[in-house]
């Protein structure tokens, strides 16, 4: 959807005032001028990652996370997609610009070592803009592929290698870095505190043992 403004190639001063809201050119304007921006989609997301949410201080250390809106439809393409920091809150809000009110679309969350999430159901923006909750009920996540933390629901963390299941792969992944003493901004770091070590290797290893694999539509 387009919003923008039309008019006349010979006036001078450019635009007429009319305005419209279109995928295309209004009828019988082909010959016109126009310019149009695409219109803003704002997604409020609530959202917390196991390794790196503190229950009992009910925090998170701040990270990128990405999220996908898909189609509703098999075999649910994606849409649009947008990054930005989810604060130590766990909430976050994403800009989107190729995508239309009153749509229903499959929320995809993609973190580093973060277990690939969906919503449980398709959502829809209203008046361009969406919220979305994933702390609050394990029912928001499809599968309720969610993990319980204190009072909240977290995304499950350890899936280093982003194949969609946590296991001896990823585990092994995380120890060779540890074995390095790797201390930086990677994704064997499990708990966001720039260090690769055996906290890691445990948050992960106790996922593996529960065979913790991504549910999705
Ligand atoms: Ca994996
Ligand atoms: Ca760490």
């Amino acid at each position: 959807m387009y919003w923008g403004r039309y008019g006349d190639l010979s006036s001078a001063s450019g635009c007429e005032t009319t305005s419209w809201s279109s995928s295309t050119a209004p009828p019988g304007r082909a010959n016109t001028r126009f310019t149009y921006s695409p219109a803003t989609f704002v997604f409020d997301l609530t959202a917390s990652i196991e390794g790196f949410y503190d229950p009992n201080s009910n925090s998170m250390i701040s990270d990128t996370i990405t999220v996908y809106l898909r189609s509703s439809d098999s075999p649910f393409p994606k849409i649009d997609s947008a990054k930005t920091y989810l604060n130590s809150s766990g909430q976050a809000s994403f800009d989107f610009n190729n995508i239309s009110n009153n749509t229903g679309y499959y929320i995809q969350i993609k973190h580093r070592n973060g277990l690939e999430t969906w919503s449980s159901t398709v959502q829809s923006f209203t008046s361009n803009r969406l919220g979305y909750d994933f702390t609050d009920n394990s029912t928001k996540a499809y599968g309720d592929n969610l993990k319980q933390a204190g009072t909240k629901w977290v995304i499950y963390t350890g899936d280093v290698s982003q194949d969609g299941i946590i296991d001896l792969t990823d585990v092994i992944d995380i120890l060779n870095n540890a074995a390095e003493f790797i201390s930086s901004y990677v994704s064997t770091d499990v708990n966001g505190d720039n260090f690769t070590d055996l906290e890691d290797v445990l948050l992960a290893y106790n996922n593996s043992t529960c065979f913790v694999e991504k549910s999705s539509p």
